[in-house]
């Protein structure tokens, strides 16, 4: 029977995956130029049947701050292609080297490397060019275009994933928490952060636009301090520092920090959770419910929070993860049931 987390989140699914999917459909319609075997290519991993996590984040994260998922759109759709082009490299034989994605063929498989690497590429400069032209007020697409930036980029994405590669990299907690703040948390960060910036309206000055550019590395969580005493673990200031947001200088600019913060609290826990929880589904799921192959961490002596913690503590962290974002969308504006729900089934997920 399913959970009443999965409910209440397939229900947010339900009213907000129809726009994602047409946004996703209608924005990927590349015209003159682009050859259509690559067209193909992109449009066959982006279109996959993919949880939309981070869309939904980004949509999620407009209502949290009182905007609209609509105008949060191309946010969504930018943040999928990103995360696309990822899974597409990601799967290269050079990289991963899988087969199965999303439960069909990898795009290399279905179109041969150079075609895949092509399609990751063509997808990732798309969606810098959605946020540019079609994140509005035209402030939050230039802002959108950095943080994005920063989130896909070496000091994150691609540094997680290099760091991940590397079989030199030290087999200890802060490592494997690094590895996965870079290379799962903070693209879910950044969704977070799009969606805010296309909810942001009224007389807020350049400086908090600046600050709102920037992706800061979260701080290390402690594992003791979210297990901690039921003492919030939220902190206004710690988590706008944290979140590479400086101290607000205008009055107006005050309650957008705090906003930013507040999600990027919320983002950065549960990026670790989704990471946890994905390599215990690798430990216990099934392959056709995952539409990947599983086991392949466990079978390759990767790095993982079960293999490090074991599987009970693992699946005991991911929980208090959860309890303490969900602690931090008290402070948001908007409703928060679409953000908490995504949360909740985040644990309670078999794929
Ligand atoms: C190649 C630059 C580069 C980076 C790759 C995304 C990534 C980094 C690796 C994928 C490997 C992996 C399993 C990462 C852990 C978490 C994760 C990102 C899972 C995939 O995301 P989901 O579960 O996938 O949201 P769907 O298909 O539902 O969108």
């Amino acid at each position: 029977m399913p959970e009443l987390a999965e409910i209440a989140f397939a229900e947010h699914a339900a009213r907000l995956g129809p726009q994602i999917e047409s946004a996703l459909d209608e924005m990927s319609r590349w015209g003159d130029g682009c050859p259509a075997r690559l067209a193909e290519a992109m449009r066959y991993s982006l279109l996959a049947p993919g949880k939309r996590v981070r869309p939904l984040l980004a949509l999620m994260a407009a209502e949290a701050c009182a905007g609209s998922p609509e105008a949060a759109l191309p946010a969504a759709a930018a943040v999928e292609m990103v995360h696309a082009y990822s899974l597409i490299h990601d799967d290269l034989p050079a990289m991963d080297d899988d087969d199965l994605r999303r439960g069909r063929p990898t795009c290399h498989v279905a179109f041969g490397e150079a075609t895949a690497i092509l399609a990751g590429d063509g997808l990732l400069a798309a969606a810098f060019e959605l946020l540019a032209t079609r994140l509005m007020p035209p402030e939050a697409g230039w802002a959108g275009c950095a943080v994005l930036a920063q989130a896909a980029g070496p000091c994150r994405l691609v540094g997680g994933q290099a760091d991940d590669l590397d079989p030199a990299r030290t087999p200890d907690l802060p490592t494997l928490q690094s590895i996965h703040q870079r290379k799962t948390g903070a693209l879910i960060r950044v969704s977070l952060r799009l969606g805010a910036l296309s909810a942001v309206r009224g007389p807020v000055s350049p400086a908090l636009w600046r600050a709102a550019s920037r992706l800061g590395s979260p701080t290390p969580i402690s594992v003791e301090k979210e297990a901690g005493d039921g003492e919030p673990s939220f902190s206004a200031e710690t988590d706008a520092h944290a979140a590479g947001l400086p101290p607000a200088s205008a009055e107006a600019d005050r309650p957008w920090l705090a906003h930013l913060a507040a999600l990027d609290h919320y983002g950065a826990r549960l990026g670790l959770a989704f990471q946890i929880v994905d390599d215990l589904l690798d430990v216990r799921g099934r392959s056709e419910a995952a539409g990947k192959r599983l086991g392949k961490d466990s079978a390759a002596g990767k790095l993982t929070y079960p293999s490090l913690l074991g599987t009970e503590a693992a699946e005991r962290l991911a929980r208090q993860l959860i309890d303490r974002a969900i602690e931090a969308l008290a402070l948001l504006p908007g409703p928060t049931h679409g953000l908490e729900s995504l949360a909740r089934y985040v644990i309670e997920r078999n794929r």
